[in-house]
C-alpha cells in the first residue's frame, strides 16, 4: 500500500494543470458572485432540546411479525454540493455545478449552492441530530473540487482535512459513514481542460483522486461508492457541453456523443478506482465499495411486441449500459450497439473487461420511482431506424397513467413529475435486478419530494404525512422481498436527511427528514424521521 506522503509527492510535482499556482485561485473563481453564509466557522453543537424529539401523534403502526436480519443497513444520505455551502471558503475550487447555477439559466429561481444548508460548518450539529435518532449509517459525498480545487494537481490540505475531522466526528458519535467520492460536482478546471468525462484523461484523474480519498479515509471508512448516477451525471454532461465554450474538445460531439464517451469512460474510471481500492484494503472483508444507479423500475404498458420492446430498451439505455459491462460480462447491451456502433462507440479490450467485470461488491439502486412504458406514436421500428426522432435512441415513451386510466402512484411536487408513489413498480424493480444479476442489493437512495411542501408552514410541513405514506409503502416491499421472497435486500437509505438543493429545481423542492428553515440554518425533524427510525427500530432484530 502506498502511504499518503507518497501520492502527496507525486501529485505535487505534477504540472497544476490550466493554471500556475494556487495563486490563480482568484482565476479559478472569476465570474462567480459567491455568497458567504453568516456562519464560516465549525460551530460546536448545542445539545438538542428533548421537545424536539417528541414523536407526532398518529403514526402507522407496525402490525405485522416479519423481520429484517440483524446487519441490515439503514442510514440517510446527502451529496456535497446539495448541502456544504461555504463554495469558495478554505480552498475550495469551483465545480460545474457552481457554474450551472452561476453562469446559466437552468436553475429555477437562480438558486445556487454557494451556502445551501451551511453543513460545512454545521456538521458537528447536523451528527447530534443523526444521533440523537438513532441513525446508523450517514451515506455522504466528497467535493472533489475541494479537495483538488483543479481537479488535478495540488491538494487544499483544509479541504482534505474538513473531510478526515468530519468522519472522525461522525465515528465518534457512532454513526458509521458511506462515502461517495463524486456525486456530479466535477472540478470545473478540469471541464475547462479537456472537456470532462467525454475525454479519456478524465480517467486517471479520477482514479488519482480516489486515491488520495483511500489512502486519507480508508482506514476509517469501510463502505464507498465512486459514482453517484452515472446516468445522470452523463446527462449533466450533454447540458454543459451545450453550454460550453467553443475551444474545448467536447464541443466538436454531439449530446448523443458525449453520451456515449461518458458512459465509457465512467466504466474505466470506476474499474479502475476499484482495483486500487481493492490492492489497498483486499476483498471477503468488511470494506465494500460500488457505484449508485439510477434508473425508473418498468413495466410495459399492453402486453403488445411494440411496448414490451420499448421497456427492454428503456432498460438497455438507463440500466444495461451501466450495469451489464460490471455484472454480467464487460459487454454493452446489443441494443447500444445497433444505436452507436457506428460513432465510435469503443468495445472493451480483454484487459479492461477483466477489470470492470464483478468491479462492484453489490448492486445499489436508488429505487425512487417506476412508470409504464410504451412504443412511440408512429412504431417502435420507425423511431429506431430515425437518429432525428425525439426519443431516439431509447425509442420509449414513460407514461403515467396504468389500465383503467389510473395514475401510477400518488402525485409528488410540480417540479419532480418523474416520481410518485410506486411501490409496487419498487417491489418489482428489485426483483428484476435480483433475477437478471444475483447479487446483494441496496436501496441507496429512496425518498419524495411532496405537492406544495415549499408553501407549508413550518409545523405542517414537519407533519409530512405523504412521505409517511411512501416510505411505509416502500419498506413493506422491503420486509416482503427479504422475508417472502428471499431476495437479499442489505440496506435502505433514505434521501435526504435534510432538505437542501434540488439541482434544476433550487430550494423550490424539498427532499427531507428534517425541515430546514433556510432563513435561520435550524433543522426540525419531520414525522417521517421518526417513522423511519421506529420502522427500524421495530423490524430490525435485535437492534
Ligand atoms: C437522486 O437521483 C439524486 O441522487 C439526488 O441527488 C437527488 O437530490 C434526488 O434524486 C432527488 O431528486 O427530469 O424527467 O429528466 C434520483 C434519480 C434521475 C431522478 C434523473 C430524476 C430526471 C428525470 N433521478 N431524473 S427528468
Amino acid at each position: 500500500m502506498k502511504p499518503l506522503s507518497y501520492v502527496l509527492g507525486l501529485l505535487a510535482s505534477q504540472q497544476p494543470v490550466g493554471y500556475q499556482n494556487l495563486s490563480d485561485f482568484e482565476k479559478l473563481w472569476s465570474g462567480y458572485d459567491v455568497k458567504t453564509a453568516p456562519v464560516t466557522k465549525v460551530v460546536e453543537p448545542a445539545p438538542i432540546p428533548t421537545s424536539q424529539l417528541i414523536p407526532p401523534p398518529n403514526m402507522p403502526p407496525f402490525e405485522n411479525p416479519l423481520t429484517l436480519p440483524s446487519d441490515f443497513v439503514w442510514g440517510v444520505a446527502s451529496s456535497a454540493y446539495q448541502i456544504e455551502g461555504a463554495a469558495k471558503d478554505e480552498g475550495r475550487g469551483p465545480s460545474i455545478w457552481d457554474t450551472l447555477a452561476h453562469k446559466t439559466d437552468l436553475i429555477k429561481n437562480h438558486d445556487t449552492g454557494d451556502v445551501a444548508c451551511n453543513h460545512y460548518y454545521l456538521y458537528k450539529e447536523d451528527t447530534q441530530r443523526l444521533k440523537a435518532m438513532g441513525v446508523p449509517y450517514y451515506s455522504f459525498s466528497i467535493s472533489w473540487s475541494r479537495v483538488l480545487p483543479y481537479g488535478k494537481g495540488k491538494i487544499n490540505k483544509a479541504g482534505l482535512q474538513h473531510y478526515i475531522d468530519e468522519v472522525d466526528y461522525l465515528l465518534e458519535n457512532g454513526i458509521e459513514p458511506i462515502v461517495t467520492l463524486f456525486h456530479w460536482d466535477y472540478p470545473q478546471a478540469l471541464q475547462d481542460l479537456y472537456g470532462g468525462f467525454v475525454d479519456e484523461r478524465a480517467v486517471n484523474d479520477f482514479v488519482d483522486y480516489a486515491e488520495i480519498m483511500f489512502e486519507a479515509l480508508g482506514s476509517k471508512v469501510k463502505k464507498w461508492y465512486t459514482f453517484n448516477e452515472p446516468q445522470v451525471f452523463c446527462m449533466h454532461m450533454k447540458v454543459v457541453s451545450k453550454t460550453a465554450r467553443k475551444e474545448i474538445p467536447m464541443f466538436g460531439n454531439t449530446p448523443d456523443e458525449v453520451y456515449m464517451k461518458c458512459v465509457h469512460n465512467f466504466h474505466l474510471a470506476h474499474a479502475k478506482a476499484v482495483e486500487v481500492f481493492r490492492e489497498k484494503f483486499g476483498r471477503d472483508n468488511d470494506y465494500t465499495i460500488s457505484y449508485k444507479n439510477a434508473f425508473a423500475s418498468v413495466r410495459p404498458l399492453t402486453e403488445s411486441a411494440e411496448d414490451r420492446q420499448a421497456a427492454e430498451r428503456y432498460l438497455a439505455f438507463a440500466q444495461g449500459w451501466f450495469t451489464d459491462p460490471i455484472y454480467l460480462n464487460g459487454e454493452y447491451p446489443e441494443a447500444v450497439w445497433e444505436a452507436f456502433g457506428d460513432k465510435g462507440l469503443r468495445e472493451f479490450t480483454e484487459e479492461e473487461k477483466k477489470l470492470i467485470i464483478d468491479s462492484a461488491d453489490h448492486f445499489a439502486w436508488d429505487g425512487y420511482s417506476g412508470q409504464p412504458v410504451k412504443a412511440p406514436d408512429g412504431g417502435i421500428a420507425a423511431c429506431i431506424a430515425n437518429e432525428k426522432h425525439p426519443r431516439w435512441p431509447e425509442c420509449a415513451v414513460l407514461v403515467d397513467q396504468v389500465e383503467g386510466d389510473w395514475m401510477r402512484g400518488a402525485k409528488s411536487s410540480d417540479d419532480t413529475p418523474w416520481l410518485r408513489n410506486t411501490p409496487q413498480f419498487f417491489r418489482e424493480g428489485v426483483m428484476q435486478i435480483w433475477k437478471k444479476f444475483k447479487t446483494d442489493i441496496v436501496i441507496a437512495e429512496v425518498g419524495t419530494s411532496i405537492y406544495n411542501e415549499q408553501k407549508l408552514s413550518i409545523a405542517d410541513a414537519r407533519y409530512d404525512s405523504d412521505r409517511v405514506e411512501y416510505y411505509h409503502a416502500y419498506l413493506r416491499e422491503v420486509l416482503k422481498l427479504v422475508n417472502e421472497y428471499n431476495v437479499p435486500v442489505k440496506g435502505f437509505v433514505a434521501w435526504s436527511i435534510y432538505d437542501n438543493f434540488e439541482w434544476f429545481v433550487g430550494y423550490d423542492v424539498r427532499f427531507g427528514i428534517q425541515y430546514v428553515d433556510y432563513e435561520t440554518q435550524k433543522r426540525y425533524f419531520k414525522k417521517s424521521f421518526f417513522y423511519l427510525r421506529d420502522f427500524f427500530n421495530h423490524y430490525i432484530a435485535n437492534y
